[in-house]
């Protein structure tokens, strides 16, 4: 059954303190093992270590990942979160996420948290409000927390990381009841309205194509002064020479 305090405790595993570097690994689902990975990275191995090394919050796969890896994921005793929708990059419709693994499956995994991609301004925004729904009606009784990652995507939207549209995905995270929200930065000028309209719902922002190292920890500092919880990062980790270091310093940069 919902208990706020209990679900503020799960919360509180990969969000220690209020802030949280989360490391994401659904990429190889979402853009093809060829665009992102070398031979290094494309071995789930290699990022639970740089997972386990580095101490970061929480480490995000798809289940498959998380079945086939469930031992070492297990060992590395860093909180795991469950993504539970995803799409190929092959499919180039109206832009669509749809359910892949279901909330119970997840804590059985040992999930601390489930994401859920919504890709607002999309022909079928409704159907993943829909299953986001039931999904976050079933981890909420059960107390786990929910991340939404709120990407707006669709024939309307002009720039998906606009002042507006960076606050529209907070706002929607909070008001369909995320406890935390992912979105992608654009101006960071723009990110304290962003943060505001999430009102108590954590703002956590994703990491992009690779940028060197200063000007990613540079941009960390903006992230967190933004009044932003954090990051929830792929590439720029587990593509830099250095991951372990790399996430170390972005960590001291979050607390
Ligand atoms: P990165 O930090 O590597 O950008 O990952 C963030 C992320 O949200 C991933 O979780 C996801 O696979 C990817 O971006 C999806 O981005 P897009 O839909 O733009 O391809």
């Amino acid at each position: 059954m919902y208990n706020k305090k209990r679900l503020d405790k799960n919360l509180k595993k990969i969000m220690p303190n209020g802030k949280t570097l989360i490391l994401a690994y659904d990429q190889g689902l979402e853009h093809g093992p060829f665009k992102d990975f070398n031979n290094k990275n494309i071995d789930p191995l290699y990022i639970i270590n740089i997972a386990k090394e580095s101490k970061v919050n929480a480490m995000v796969f798809q289940k498959g990942i998380a079945e086939k890896y469930q031992k070492e994921i297990r060992s590395a005793k860093i909180p795991l979160i469950i993504k539970l929708n995803g799409k190929t990059s092959l499919y180039k419709g109206e832009s669509i996420s749809r359910k892949l693994c279901s909330v119970q499956e997840a804590i059985n995994l040992g999930a601390s948290a489930i994401g859920y991609t919504i890709y607002i301004g999309s022909k079928y925004e409704s159907k993943m409000f829909a299953e986001f729904e039931k999904i976050e009606r079933e981890a909420h009784e059960k107390n786990i927390p929910v991340i939404a990652w709120i990407y707006p995507r669709g024939k309307t939207i002009k720039n998906d990381t606009s002042k507006e549209m960076m606050a529209y995905a907070t706002r929607t995270a909070l008001e369909t009841g995320a406890d935390i929200v992912k979105i992608k930065l654009g101006k960071i000028e723009d990110l304290p309205f962003a943060v505001k309209s999430a009102g108590r719902t954590k703002v956590v922002i994703a990491g992009g194509l690779r940028i060197n190292e200063k000007a990613l920890l540079e941009k960390t500092k903006k992230i967190i002064a933004a009044g932003a919880s954090g990051l929830a990062i792929g590439r720029n980790i587990w593509q830099s020479s250095r991951p372990i270091t790399l996430a170390k310093k972005l960590k001291k940069t979050i607390k």
